[in-house]
């Protein structure tokens, strides 16, 4: 794997990336809709809309592999989610086939399956169960990465992240927290695996409260060496004055889950 495109190049986690991936491989080209604000002078960057199909096929042209970080990263209106993160997708996938792209990692996200209880471990196999329209576009991902993984031979990775930072921020993300060098773990495997074809794993580190079972990333030698705990103080401190939010709090997708909830149906519980 020598040419590598990240989507998304100016964002939290795409910033995190810009440092970790270069050491690893030697080309990796930089895209998103805006120039990051603090691109060095050895970064390759192109602009590109996903919402666009020819200037995706643009910056897809000639890498071996994409990283795709890029859309919109959390709930917004239909119209955002639809052009971002459905469209979008949709277009970096179709412009990989066309240009002879072998693999992608697509960066999925724990609110695909926000509507789980807390209290219920998971694998990768269950029905996804959205919390969001941010959530149902991670799904509509995930499809299209089988889709083109079953067609078209690409060779898709889906990682359902929980949340990528330098520590866990707060009570939750003691139970979904992955730091960005276990990303790098698992988008080495999702970028070099031979036996990988398509598959989703959970985004998440060594966490000791982890709702989810991650077997199939331990399977393909995923070997994470954040650990949440040793962060546990500093975590539940920020929780310090954090009003209860009794939706947000029993279901893994967190706030997620609470925002628009109208509490017509039992049935969720
Ligand atoms: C996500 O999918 C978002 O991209 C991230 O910004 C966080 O909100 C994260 O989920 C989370 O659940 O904490």
């Amino acid at each position: 794997m020598q040419r590598v495109l990240l989507t998304g190049a100016a964002g939290g986690v795409g910033r995190r990336l810009r440092r970790l991936l270069p050491p690893v491989y030697p080309e990796v080209r930089l895209t998103d809709i805006a120039k990051p604000p603090d691109l060095a002078p050895g970064e390759t960057f192109l602009a590109a809309d996903l919402a666009d199909l020819a200037q995706v096929e643009a910056v897809v042209d000639g890498v071996d592999g994409i990283v795709h970080l890029g859309g919109h990263s959390v709930e917004g209106p239909w119209e955002t989610i639809l052009q971002a993160n459905i469209v979008g997708c949709y277009n970096l996938f179709e412009a990989a086939r066309r240009k002879g792209v072998k693999r992608i990692v697509f960066a999925s996200s724990n609110h695909t399956v926000g509507f789980y209880p807390r209290h219920r471990r998971i694998g990768t196999d269950v029905p996804v169960r959205p919390d969001s329209r941010y959530g149902v576009s991670k799904a509509f991902g995930e499809a299209l990465g089988a889709l083109y993984a079953d067609k078209h031979g690409l060779r898709v990775l889906c990682l359902r992240i929980g949340n990528v930072a330098d520590v866990p921020a707060d009570h939750r993300r003691l139970a979904i927290w992955l730091s960005p060098e276990d990303l790098l773990q698992l988008i080495r495997i999702g970028l070099e695996h031979p036996d990988l074809r398509y598959e989703i794993f959970y985004g998440a580190s060594r966490n000791e409260r982890a709702w989810w079972d991650n077997a199939r990333a331990s399977a393909y030698g995923y070997r994470p060496a954040g650990r949440a705990e040793d962060h546990r103080a500093a975590a539940l401190a920020a929780e310090a004055g954090r009003a209860p939010d009794p939706v947000g709090d029993f279901f893994q997708g967190g706030p997620f889950c609470s925002d628009e909830f109208d509490g017509s149906t039992d049935d969720v519980w």
